[in-house]
């Protein structure tokens, strides 16, 4: 879908654009149920190591991995942290109504970003509240000057009660990064994330994205945002994904590497998703900690990542 010019601008001057109805919900479902799949198969797999009894099976896409954080909690943070990137999801990030409403935004040279995340919402689940952040802070310092717009894509229609996503209207306009801080120092919450303190944000509007099924938020990678807490009795499944152009800063040098999507220098390329999860480095999810890597244990939630140390 091309984004007409009062979109672009509002994009450009809020750092953030809901464009609704972009999918219809049975162009979601094959993610839906391969989503499904990926539950069916931690589900399994725990039952197979003797950390449950119940499979849930009985429970449906937007009830069945509560049932399993009851029974073992982790199991949402694990679905998040898996980093096995499925082909119904790489058909949603390299989409043609994606990659073109991307391509007015970067122009016709498009590389899908290496950070993506497959957001599994549990309610009240503290892990999956995320703080005021920028995107930008998870990536090395300089990569905040590369362009790199996110899709926010829920698969529910999200709202403030199960948890969606608020932005700081045009708080990406200073150009900066603003101070961030580990959420883990602070003793009540073993979190992963960054967050910004509310003395650090910049004066502006906050807004809260209510966004039916089908819809899609852009984001800035300066725009601050947060999501709250789920009070729903469903999970709030999401994905996130991100773009930018080729030869720029990607903020994950020697970590991972972006995949090209789109280039006018070749109409007839295609993705080679396989040779691109065959490097080790991006078979490994990033926020996967090394540690539970090495002791092999498949069923530690612990994460970390390069950006902990950017900002210890
Ligand atoms: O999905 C969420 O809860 C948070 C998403 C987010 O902050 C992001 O995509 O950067």
């Amino acid at each position: 879908m091309r984004l007409s010019e009062a979109q672009l601008k509002q994009y450009d001057a809020d750092g953030f654009l809901i464009v609704h109805d972009l999918f219809k919900a049975e162009e979601l479902k094959g993610l839906q149920d391969e989503i499904d799949g990926l539950v069916d198969d931690l589900a399994r797999r725990l039952q197979g190591a003797g950390k449950i009894t119940n499979l849930h099976a009985d429970k449906s896409f937007y009830y069945r991995l509560t049932a399993l954080e009851r029974d073992f909690p982790g199991a949402a943070v694990l679905i998040h942290i898996g980093g096995i990137l499925k082909p119904q999801l790489a058909a949603l990030w390299s989409s043609p109504k994606l990659l073109e409403m991307i391509e007015q935004i970067l122009g016709p040279e498009i590389m899908g970003h290496p950070v993506w995340n497959l957001r599994s919402k549990a309610p009240s689940h503290v892990l999956s509240t995320v703080p005021w952040h920028q995107d930008t802070a998870y990536l090395a310092a300089g990569a905040e000057h590369t362009f790199q717009p996110t899709a926010w894509i829920p698969l529910i229609d999200a709202d403030s009660e199960n948890g969606t996503i608020q932005v700081l209207k045009g708080g990406h306009k200073s150009g900066k990064v603003f101070q961030h801080q580990l959420e883990n120092k602070k003793a009540s919450k073993a979190s992963w994330y960054l967050y910004i303190e509310d003395a650090d944000l910049p004066p502006g509007e906050i807004v809260t994205c209510n966004m039916p099924l089908g819809s899609v938020l852009l984001l800035n990678q300066l725009v601050p945002h947060r999501s709250t807490e789920n009070r729903s009795d469903r999970i709030r499944w999401s994905v996130d994904l991100r773009w930018q152009r080729p030869g720029e800063p990607h903020g994950l040098e020697g970590v991972k590497d972006p995949i090209l999507m789109r280039t006018a220098k070749d109409p007839s390329y295609t993705i080679d998703w396989e040779a691109w999860a065959k490097t080790s480095r991006n078979a490994i999810e990033i926020g996967r900690a090394d540690k539970a890597m090495e002791m092999k244990d498949e069923f530690n939630a612990m994460v970390s990542g390069p950006w902990m140390d950017r900002w210890r």
